[in-house]
């Protein structure tokens, strides 16, 4: 072999190798299927978190994730029974339903699509008392998963992760919360932020909860943020659907599309685009910038692009492509004999 051959080798394997290394140690990569997953929504104003449960819901029928646990991260007076409206509709009445407990945010929905769905719907529980405090859910669930195991889904306030960072030891686990989060969970995506700075109503909410989050998760987060979400307009076809019937998924967007001028075209999709790069994976969809989301005590946040341990989505496909495809998964529906 000669020098100038052998060189040119020696290059090529380097280059090799530092592709594979960068692109394996990204930390913001979707895990193997099925994936292990614990879903935590603010149940309650926004009804993009009912497209979003609806895709998670979905992607367990086909497979790709196993539901853990459902969390609310709002005290709204119907968030833990309107969560069990759609676990029960689906088909996963069993999936453990935990609330957040002590101060947090409680606003409710203007429409009333929580109401409406559970006076129609079958659920069993019928308030948030009746669930799981969401920190000892979260703290009983992670305990058994193997390490390096679970993502969490977040599309709502960061009030119950927070709570989690803070927890002390207690009888399923040892470690304070952020060694046991450290040890368990693999990945945050989180349906919060504007990027590269503004104010996101999901921050903002809790700015306190944002703060602890930003600056002591121990593992990668993954954002989407405002500006991902408000151009995919979603439920048109959904409501239009006359093959759906007797969905508590069609009635919210049949009943709050109207409401709202804003939402003519479809609601806007924030929370279904969590879900989606979640468990799908981003790469084919969207690029992301990687960094560091800061959040200041008004709840507005902005972007450092120092970090390596936070990322956010930038837009790659057309925003009309993706909202093709998330109203084709809005229009899931449960699998045959599993639906009550
Ligand atoms: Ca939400």
């Amino acid at each position: 072999m000669n020098g100038l051959f052998k060189h040119a080798l020696v290059y090529c394997l380097a280059v090799l190798l530092t592709s594979l290394c960068v692109h394996g140690q990204t930390g913001f990569d979707r895990g193997a299927y099925p994936m292990h997953v614990v879903f935590d929504t603010d149940f309650g104003p926004d009804y993009d978190d009912v497209g979003a449960i609806t895709l998670l819901h979905g992607f367990a029928d086909s497979g790709y994730v196993d539901i853990l646990a459902t969390m609310g991260s709002s005290a709204h007076k119907n968030a833990a029974a309107a969560i069990d409206v759609f676990n029960t509709y689906f088909g996963r009445s069993t999936i453990p339903i935990g609330v957040v407990r002590g101060p947090a945010v409680g606003l409710g929905d203007k429409q009333h699509w929580t109401d409406s769905i559970i006076r129609r719907y079958p659920h069993q529980i019928q308030s948030n008392q009746e669930a799981e405090d969401a920190l000892v859910l979260y703290r009983k669930i992670l305990s058994i998963q193997p390490d390096q195991s679970v993502t969490i889904i977040s599309v709502g306030f960061l009030t119950n992760l927070a709570n989690l960072l803070q927890s002390p030891g207690d009888q399923y686990s040892p470690w304070n919360g952020e060694e046991l989060v450290k040890r368990k969970v693999r990945l945050l995506v989180s349906m919060a932020g504007r990027f590269p700075s503004g104010t996101e109503f999901n921050l903002a909410q809790d700015p306190g909860a944002s703060i602890k989050v930003m600056t002591s998760w121990p593992t990668p987060i993954l954002f989407s943020g405002f500006e991902i979400g408000q151009k995919i307009k979603t439920g048109l076809p959904l409501i239009a659907n006359e093959q759906i019937r007797k969905s508590p998924v069609k009635d919210v967007f049949t009943l709050c599309i109207p409401l709202n001028i804003q939402d003519s075209a479809g609601r806007m999709s924030w929370d279904e685009t969590a879900v989606f790069v979640a468990i799908k994976g981003w790469q084919h969809f969207y690029d992301i910038q990687t960094g560091h989301c800061s959040v200041e005590s008004n709840g507005s946040n902005q972007w450092d692009s120092a970090g390596k341990n936070q990322a956010h989505l930038v837009e790659k496909i057309p925003p009309e492509k993706m909202q093709e495809i998330i109203n084709v998964w809005l229009q899931h529906q449960p699998l045959p004999g599993k639906s009550p």
